[in-house]
């Protein structure tokens, strides 16, 4: 790796033009990284590196014959030692003094944003996402944590003096960390989400136990250098990977005192009801459980716009981002317009190995999801009209598939309100526009949803009636994806979340601690 690399700022609007070093940058490292892959990989419990029993490979799906990594297959004895080392070095993490802790997350996000090139790779070849997401991706992780200092900061470790009753009484609110948080973190942003909430929990002065996502194992081993490089002390982070059976002994073990989980409704709901049975009180969850995503398209909307914004949420990352865009409504008098672009742009799209420059749409994440991909395109044929993809692609031995755009869907398909987690987007056409607002409105999942319209009363209307946490209007890089902390609040409504309060916001940090008042009389 070239040594003396020039700093270079990301966010996804930075990424529309990026430096030319960039792609240098990245490309020099994926050429490492493809060479020294294949390796075997421990977990990280109480600062020490531990080697599970039982290892399971890890294969690409940009090409199955690629082995990613060996990594160990944590076992409860494993959880319930790294949840028992967390616990160890919580009254030591709480105690340490707030602006002491933020030193340490500053050095864990400098270090990611350092490592940027090196794990943005490895995040492309371990879960095919395409480099500019990847490289976002990566340096996101770090404006989470960064964020999260900033709020630390910005309200003064969350002490707030208070009003008194007489000059004798001293009254404050003190926002206090819970204990051990358990962060289970998804394949699609293997980094953000888990170095994200690992961070905040870390910044509130919780100790942490991460359980990554089975598909991308190799990002978190890389994530836990960090915080093991950035001098944490032992068992403040600690992180197992593994199948189920770890993320169910995380759920099952009693001395998490919170978790984070970003996944599927069903999951999340599942950990939901748990936590508030096994223990004699409720304990805190964070959930984000995916989305159906609407688009509402008026007849007084940039149509060009709207496609490409619409075609960017629907394809990007392969449609597994829980912010896809999956329903779209749109006008019937401008419907046939907007579908031609839609149809032509898509077809358009640059589908292969994601670490290629030009490649939007790398594969989909595994046999299980190319296999699902075929049922749903199968589906949809039957009832529906594929207007363009709906087929599988023979790229090398990967796991390739067409960005498919079906139209003339049944109101009352399964697929209309299913979270599909592949590149496929419904098209509806509406006479009624507060019609499509009821279809847009009416599933049990609210994340994001997008607008497309030049008339401002229309706008005000959308925002007004429109059910999602993160709403976005006439955004041509994304109609519903593609959110950056401090720009973006990322959080859903409804059945996508469990708090109503988003990441990369105001709000988000609060979670992780809970409130004591303080009245000290003289
Ligand atoms: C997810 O898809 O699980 O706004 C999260 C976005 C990303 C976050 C997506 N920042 O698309």
């Amino acid at each position: 790796m070239t040594t003396d690399r020039k700093h270079i700022k990301v966010t996804y609007s930075s990424l529309g033009s990026p430096d030319p070093l960039l792609h240098d940058y990245y490309e020099e490292d994926v050429t490492t990284a493809r060479a020294n892959l294949g390796g075997t990989y421990p977990m990280y419990i109480n600062g020490e590196w531990r080697d599970g029993e039982k290892t399971f490979a890890k294969y690409s799906p940009i090409d199955t014959n690629l082995v990613i990594g060996h990594f160990s297959h944590g076992s409860r004895q494993d959880v319930d030692d790294a949840v028992a080392a967390a616990k160890a070095a919580y009254p030591t993490w709480r105690d340490t003094p707030w602006l002491e802790r933020l030193s340490y997350l500053r050095r864990v996000a400098d270090l990611i944003s350092e490592r940027l090139f090196q794990m943005a790779a490895v995040v492309s070849l371990e879960v095919g996402k395409n480099r500019l997401e990847a490289i976002g991706e990566v340096e996101e992780t770090a404006d989470l944590i960064r964020y999260c200092i900033q709020a630390m900061e910005e309200n003064d470790g969350f002490i707030k003096q208070l009003a008194s009753e007489t000059e004798k009484h001293h009254n404050r609110s003190v926002l206090k960390p819970y204990g051990v948080w358990g962060v289970i973190s998804p394949f699609n942003f293997p980094c953000a989400l888990s170095g994200g909430p690992a961070g905040a929990a870390l910044i509130a002065g919780n100790t942490v136990v991460h359980k990554p996502a089975d598909d991308a194992p190799l990002t978190a081993v890389l994530l836990a250098q960090c915080f093991h490089d950035a001098g944490l002390p032992p068992g403040v982070y600690n992180m197992v990977t593994g199948g189920d059976e770890p993320g169910k002994a995380l759920v099952a073990n009693n001395d998490i005192d919170g978790i984070t989980f970003t996944g599927s409704y069903d999951v999340g709901m599942s950990i939901l009801r748990k936590f508030s049975t096994q223990t004699g009180y409720m304990r805190p969850v964070i959930a984000e459980m995916g989305g159906k995503n609407p688009v509402i398209i008026t007849k007084n909307a940039n149509l060009e716009k709207a496609a490409y914004g619409v075609m960017r949420s629907a394809f990007g990352l392969t449609g597994q981002k829980c912010s896809a865009c999956s329903r779209v409504y749109v006008d019937n008098e401008v419907k046939e317009v907007f579908t031609q672009i839609l149809v032509d742009i898509t077809e358009k799209i640059k589908v292969g190995d994601p670490t290629e420059r030009e490649t939007f749409m790398g594969p989909i994440i595994n046999g299980t999801a190319y296999r699902a991909y075929r049922r749903y395109a199968r589906e949809l044929a039957d009832q529906g009209d594929v207007l363009t993809g709906g087929t599988t692609l023979e790229i090398g031995d990967g796991y390739y598939v067409a960005p498919t755009v079906v139209d003339n869907l049944p109101d009352n398909h399964a697929l209309w309100t299913e979270e599909m987690f592949a590149p496929i987007v419904v098209l509806g056409g509406y006479d009624d526009i507060d019609e499509a607002m009821k279809k847009a409105n009416h599933i049990d999942l609210g994340l994001t949803a997008g607008f497309y319209s030049e008339d401002k009363a229309e706008i005000d209307w959308f925002l007004s009636h429109i059910e999602a946490g993160v709403v976005y209007v006439n955004r041509e890089s994304g109609a519903t994806t593609g959110a950056w902390p401090g720009y973006q609040a990322f959080g859903g409504w409804k059945g996508s979340t469990g708090s109503g309060k988003a990441a990369g916001s105001y709000y988000y940090l609060q979670q992780y601690m809970r409130e004591q008042s303080h009245t000290i009389v003289d």
